[in-house]
C-alpha cells in the first residue's frame, strides 16, 4: 500500500482523513515522521497555503506528501472568514474566540449561507496535483454539541438537522468538504 505523509499540526484533520483511507494508502503525521514545524500559510488563497504545505515538507523529506486547507466561506460575510478561518479572531488560533466573533459579525444577518471549502495538494514524486470538496450549509445563532472543532457548532449541512459537532465523525463524513475532497485523492491515486 503507497504512503503519504499528511503535512499537517491538526489532529481533528488526521482522524477524518484516517476514518476514510484505511485500506487505500498510509498516513504518516508530522508528529509520527518526527517533524515540529509550524507551517506557514501566508497566502490569501486556500490553493495557495496547500500547495505551500506540502512543497515545505515535500522540500524536507522528498517523500510524496499531501495537505490542505479549508476555509468557511459566508456569504453574508462575503466569503470571510474564509482563508483566515484558522486565525479569524487572531493569531492565538482559538476555535472558540474565532467561533464567537463569527457570530457576533453575523449578529441581525438574515441570510446565513455559507460553505467549508477545502482543497487538498498532493506532491507525487515532487508533481503537484489539487483536489476541492464543497460542503453547503447555514450558520445558526446558537453554539449545539461538542464532537469536532472548529466551526463545527455552529455549521449545518444542507441535508441535515444537525450541527457538525451533534454528529459522529462517520456522520460528518457523509456531509463533509474534507471527504469529499480525499475521496477525489483516493480516486485519483486508485488510477495512477
Ligand atoms: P494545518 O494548517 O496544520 O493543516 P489548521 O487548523 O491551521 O491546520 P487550516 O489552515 O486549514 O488548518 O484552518 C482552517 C480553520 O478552519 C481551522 O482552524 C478551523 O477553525 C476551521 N475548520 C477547518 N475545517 C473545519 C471543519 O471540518 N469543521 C469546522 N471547522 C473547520
Amino acid at each position: 500500500m503507497r504512503t503519504l505523509i499528511f503535512a499537517t499540526n491538526n489532529q481533528n484533520k488526521v482522524n477524518e482523513i484516517r476514518k476514510v483511507t484505511e485500506g487505500k494508502f498510509n498516513i504518516i503525521t508530522l508528529k509520527e515522521a518526527g517533524i515540529d514545524i509550524d507551517i506557514p500559510e501566508p497566502h490569501d488563497t486556500l490553493e495557495a497555503n496547500a500547495t505551500e504545505k506540502s512543497t515545505v515538507i515535500y522540500q524536507l523529506t522528498k517523500q510524496d506528501v499531501f495537505s490542505e486547507d479549508t476555509g468557511l466561506e459566508v456569504v453574508a460575510l462575503n466569503g470571510e472568514p474564509g482563508v483566515k478561518s484558522a486565525r479569524y479572531a487572531g493569531e492565538g488560533r482559538d476555535f472558540q474566540a474565532n467561533v464567537d466573533l463569527l457570530l457576533l459579525n453575523l449578529d441581525g444577518i438574515t441570510n446565513r449561507q455559507a460553505q467549508f471549502r477545502t482543497v487538498v495538494s498532493l506532491l507525487l514524486d515532487g508533481k503537484e496535483y489539487l483536489f476541492e470538496g464543497i460542503c453547503t450549509g447555514t450558520i445558526i445563532s446558537e453554539q449545539r454539541g461538542r464532537q469536532g472543532f472548529g466551526y463545527d457548532p455552529v455549521f449545518i449541512p444542507e441535508g441535515s438537522t444537525k450541527t457538525f459537532a451533534e454528529m459522529t465523525m462517520n456522520e460528518k463524513n457523509i456531509f463533509s468538504h474534507r471527504k469529499k475532497a480525499i475521496s477525489k485523492l483516493i480516486d485519483f491515486l486508485a488510477q495512477v
